[in-house]
């Protein structure tokens, strides 16, 4: 944090300010493989955390519900027409608070409760409001899922052809939050078409690779895209939703007064902010980076023994199975937060333990990559992974390889952090 705002913080609330500041001290010291957080650059976080907090405005550009907007009529236009020359979009929303209600946006513009939405099932790497039970998508509609294929891992589109024409869903979700492989959009596309349904593509995990180019991008397929800001694209926390300019009113009208009040104008700010970061030459760099490392992580942790669900990684994420390493995801998840290297226990496709202690783990390269790590850093990595999940019960061990990642990250200051 910048000391001068620290020192505010502090004399005003120091049990938070001391809080924050050991989190920050952690973000520093860690080597954070969690597939959907990042660091952001001091630029985004100084636009995040600044008094546009205080505002108030209801609406959109040019037609709002509350008066002084003529700053942030200005900050909005500019983080749309930024995300439009970014992905090429035709039209652009950035008032979602997040994901979800980003996602809750669409089934309002185009669905009534009961209707059919198809997606895929989480613990195939879908996202919950994709239709799983347990999410008010699987509840007030009536969600069809698929899933991947029992050998390969890999979606079987015939599967889903086969499914959407038997179903005839009114939405069909492409995406989600575990798929290490590239998402095929057209062919989504296509038998959405077939089936009369509205295509919806979640990029939130891959946005980052999208803006980069190294990743196809949903934006000529979709009928609506997705997304969360804050994952491999490096912005603040929020959400985005572009589509054509056929659905701009729907997906508009849904979000405000649909769904949601007031957008977080700082958060928007925050966004313009990434998304002109993502304009540069250099983030095309950083995209290819992180598919890069996931790969070199891929292929050293294959090395060390580990099974890797599809066999690799084609974009910033590897899903695990550690049942060959003798240990549950969650051991396993531990044992590497023991050893100073953070990441999430995770369901892997026809996992035969429960969702909140199965057998996986997920691992991502965003913030790795972020830090300016590359290739010998990633079979680093894999080393001190299997070295740990080979002795899940030693604290020891676990503290020795903890004092061994703070030295690397040493070399390699994050983004944002001040210290
Ligand atoms: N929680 C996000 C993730 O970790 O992928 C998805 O909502």
């Amino acid at each position: 944090m910048h000391p001068a705002l620290a020192s505010t913080l502090s004399a005003v609330d120091p049990e938070i300010a001391e809080l924050i500041a050991l989190e920050e001290v952690r973000q520093r010291d860690k080597v954070r493989l969690i597939a959907s957080e990042n660091y952001v650059s001091g630029a985004v976080l100084a636009a995040t955390g600044s008094i546009l907090t205080n505002k108030y405005s209801e609406g959109y550009a040019g037609k709002r519900y509350y008066e002084g907007q003529q700053y942030v009529d200005r900050i909005e236009t500019l983080a749309i027409d930024r995300a439009k020359a970014v992905f090429g979009a035709e039209h652009v929303n950035v008032q979602p608070y997040s994901g979800s209600p980003a996602n809750l946006a669409i089934y309002f513009a185009f669905l009534k409760p009961g209707d059919t939405v198809m997606g895929m099932a989480l613990p195939a790497g879908g996202h919950l409001t994709h239709g799983w039970g347990v999410s008010i998508t699987g509840s007030y509609f009536k969600a069809v899922q698929y899933g991947v294929r029992e050998d390969t891992h890999r979606v079987d589109m015939d599967a889903v052809r086969e499914l959407a024409r038997k179903e005839r869903p009114k939405l069909m979700f492409a995406g989600g939050t575990a798929i290490p492989r590239t998402i095929e959009w057209a062919a989504y596309a296509e038998i959405a078409k077939e089936v009369g349904a509205i295509f919806a593509a979640d990029m939130a995990h891959i946005s980052g690779l999208v803006a980069g180019g190294a990743h196809p991008s949903p934006i000529p397929y979709a009928d609506v895209v997705s997304t969360t800001t804050h994952k491999t694209l490096r912005g603040p926390r929020g959400g985005m939703l572009l589509c054509t300019a056929a659905h701009a009113k729907a997906i508009d009208r849904a979000v405000f007064p649909g769904l949601q009040g007031g957008p977080h104008d700082h958060t928007t700010a925050g966004l313009a902010v990434a998304l002109r970061e993502a304009q540069q030459e250099s983030f095309k760099t950083y995209a290819h980076g992180i598919v890069a490392n996931s790969r070199a992580l891929a292929a050293a942790m294959i090395e060390h023994g580990f099974t890797l669900i599809t066999g690799g990684s084609d974009n910033h994420l590897i899903l695990a199975d550690l049942t060959t390493k003798d240990v549950s995801g969650k051991i396993g998840a531990k044992a590497l937060d023991a050893a100073g290297m953070e990441l999430n226990y995770n369901s892997i496709p026809f996992d035969k333990r429960k969702p909140f202690d199965p057998s996986g783990i997920r691992i991502g390269t965003a913030a790795v990559t972020s830090r300016g790590m590359g290739a010998p850093e990633m079979k680093q990595i894999a080393a001190w992974m299997a070295r740990a999940i080979a002795a899940p019960a030693d604290a020891a061990l676990h503290a020795t390889i903890a004092g061994e990642v703070r030295e690397l990250c040493a070399k390699f200051p994050a983004p944002g952090l001040l210290i």
